[in-house]
């Protein structure tokens, strides 16, 4: 008998083109002699999308005959950037950000506490995951590792909301059994079960993928995180995720609460929580050894601007992390509700201020790869998502450099950017003056998922 091969989709169905001017990294520019070699600029180009993915970008002109049958979405004025990647920020906050006058702790049991609270309440999450989502989409963001609140049922929410709209998240049930109210603490034996579970059910469903997150080592028994350490010898490819060493109130009370500990890190390090799909939050405080060490483990720092200015908590060392002796990789985390902005714009803003407070400078090919490719790499995640390369998944960004008459009069000084030079002044005006008003289209798996 013989069989007849179907034809799919015809070739002009399944593909779509953009047209505009694309910038992305190809390599890290804190560690080239150039760094503008470290991106890729093409002002007229062409980008192939098959099935939510990337399939060819190029030079519009060599490009055009090949695919000329292919319907074309053309942008101009605009810079078409990968989604970005927020590396730490907490969904159940958001009704919270910008909450007045405390440090790290007593912040937390002011406001934070009391409002995850709200959390166990499955419907209520879900309202806010939707409204969440919905607000990282209008950002440009289209990854994020997030953490929910200490119920499973938050995490059921958000993975939900998560899947509706197709998007690449990492989440995960905060763990945390002490120096908490009664209401928000689980215990190590039901942080272990509910995780587990969660871990089954969730992590690489569709793009979402689970991360073991107990809160911090304040609120978590030395139980509690060996049970974490568990949960990551049972399923090594679920990713860590928690806080470190961002105020030094909270540095003290970690050295109290560990007295055989050498310090915070080391905390984590005897539970066996230091691994190359670990992510830690802040950083600020860390001491030389404990750079050298997250190196060592190939461990991942978010570093959270906003948070540590609004919070008061210092400036995170971004250049030592990315020294060429022990690198750390970094990715930039918006840390919403201690951040103040859900923008990736805004988070590159100031951290651009905390780094001239250091005497250094922040270039805008540094924190646009900080907030796409770097932020990939961060999550191990540079092989899906992060720049055009062909076959990763097509998340992307359509940036107006225009989006607002100071933009607009800023940009109007000098002529469409033709060159990587040129294009690097642009990108520097718009992440100073940017935010979401700047987020022209976002692009999810291909689709267009949201237009300003
Ligand atoms: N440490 C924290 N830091 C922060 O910025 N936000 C939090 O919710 C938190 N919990 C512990």
């Amino acid at each position: 008998m013989s069989t007849i091969s179907t034809q799919t989709q015809p070739y002009s169905i399944s593909l779509k083109a953009i047209r505009g001017a694309f910038l992305d990294f190809i390599e890290d520019p804190f560690f080239v002699t150039d760094e503008l070699k470290s991106a890729r600029y093409i002002p007229d180009g062409l980008l192939i999308l098959e099935n939510g993915y990337i399939k060819e970008l190029g030079e519009y002109q060599q490009l055009k005959d090949k695919y000329a049958i292919v319907p074309i979405t053309a942008y101009s004025n605009c810079l078409i950037m990968p989604g970005f990647i927020d590396t730490h920020i907490h969904f159940p906050q958001t009704e919270m950000i910008a909450a007045y006058g405390e440090q790290l702790l007593e912040w937390l049991n002011k406001y934070t506490f009391p409002v995850e609270g709200k959390f166990k309440d499955r419907d209520y999450a879900q309202k806010i995951a939707s409204f969440f989502l919905d607000e990282l989409i209008k950002n440009g963001t289209t990854t994020a590792l997030v953490f929910a609140a200490v119920f499973p049922q938050s995490v059921e929410a958000f993975f939900t909301e998560a899947s509706r709209r197709n998007l690449r998240m990492i989440s995960g049930k905060v763990m945390m059994d002490r120096n908490a109210p009664g209401f928000l603490r689980d215990t190590a034996e039901s942080s272990y079960e509910d995780s587990k579970k969660l871990i089954q059910k969730w992590h690489k469903n569709g793009r979402l993928l689970y991360a073991v997150t107990p809160r911090f080592a304040v609120t978590s028994t030395e139980e509690q995180l060996q049970v974490a350490g568990k949960l990551l010898e049972e399923f090594p490819d679920v990713y860590l995720h928690t806080h470190l060493s961002e105020n030094a109130k909270e540095v003290e009370l970690v050295a109290q609460l560990f007295p055989k500990s050498k310090g915070y890190l080391d905390v984590y390090d005897r539970a066996g929580l230091v691994k190359e799909k670990s992510i830690f939050a802040h950083g600020v405080q860390l001491r030389d050894d404990e750079f050298k060490r997250l190196s060592e483990a190939k461990s991942a720092i978010a570093f959270c601007p906003t948070s540590n200015l609004f919070l008061g908590s210092g400036l995170f060392k971004l250049f030592q992390a990315k020294s060429k002796e022990n690198p750390v990789k970094v990715g930039l985390g918006t840390d919403v509700g201690g951040g103040t902005s859900f923008s990736l714009l805004q988070t590159a803003n100031e951290a651009y201020k905390i780094v001239q407070l250091q005497e250094k400078k922040l270039s805008s090919f540094k924190a646009l790869f900080l907030a796409t490719l770097g932020g990939a790499k961060a999550l191990c995640l540079e092989d899906k998502i992060g720049n055009f390369d062909v076959g990763k998944e097509a998340d992307f960004i359509v940036l107006d450099l225009q989006a607002t008459p100071l933009m607009a009069l800023r940009n109007s000084q000098t002529p469409p950017a033709k060159t990587k030079a040129e294009i690097a002044e642009k990108a520097f005006a718009m992440m100073m003056l940017g935010d979401e008003r700047t987020i022209q289209a976002t692009y999810i798996a291909g689709e267009l998922a949201y237009t300003h």
